[in-house]
């Protein structure tokens, strides 16, 4: 019998909380779920792109994040980034035996967007979300999504690449994203029985 043959596979979770003068956030996230969600944050269109993120990724994610709004959504959504970042990065633990790099393309009717995941433990990010300032997504500042993805690569120990290739409408563009990097995280989390509980790098740490 292989050996750990009986034993059980450890829980991949990510349990993280931060308060600062400008936000509270805290996030639970189970990498091995199956897509549920229960989501709060004053925003009614990120809560919908982070429900996507964990539909597609196949992640339970249990998110609360509130903050100072009156000055905007900026430290609420970045924050949220941080936290979320954090919650992977120890979901993923030392990462024995994932998959480890991952792509997924998604669409959204004219929106296409491509993600490429590298988990790492190297927080880096080179994002074109393809939308601008006339995008409407619903009160939320376009600019936003590449803060929030970036600063959810730099905590995670993602390297993060996110191109545009097509798309017309804001909310399509943004909604593209959101699913492909769900679908890219749930890739490149999975965990290969070949590797033999390896940890996929031959410096044999990813962990930074
Ligand atoms: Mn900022």
């Amino acid at each position: 019998m292989p050996r750990n043959a009986t034993a059980k596979a450890p829980v991949r979770k990510g349990q993280v909380s931060r308060t600062t003068k400008e936000s509270q956030v805290s996030v639970e996230l189970l990498l091995d779920g199956t897509g549920k969600y229960d989501v709060n944050i004053g925003n009614g269109f990120f809560k919908h792109m982070l429900e996507q993120l964990a539909k597609h990724g196949l992640m339970d994610l249990k998110l609360s994040a509130t903050g100072d709004v009156e000055v905007g959504w900026h430290h609420v959504v970045e924050d949220t980034g941080i936290v979320l970042g954090r919650a992977l990065r120890q979901a993923v633990g030392e990462g024995r035996g994932i998959v480890r790099i991952a792509h997924a393309y998604a669409p959204l009717d004219e929106a296409l967007a491509l993600t490429v995941v590298d988990l790492s433990g190297r927080g880096y990010a080179v994002v074109d979300t393809g939308l601008t300032h006339e995008d409407d997504l619903g009160g939320l500042p376009a600019d936003l999504v590449r803060h929030f993805l970036e600063s959810m690569a730099r905590e995670g120990g993602v390297t993060l690449h996110v191109r545009m290739l097509a798309g017309v409408n804001g909310h399509h563009k943004a909604e593209a994203i959101f699913k492909s990097l769900g679908r890219a995280i749930r890739a490149a989390a999975k965990v290969d029985g070949r590797a033999a509980g390896d940890i996929p790098s031959t410096k044999g740490t990813i962990r930074g």
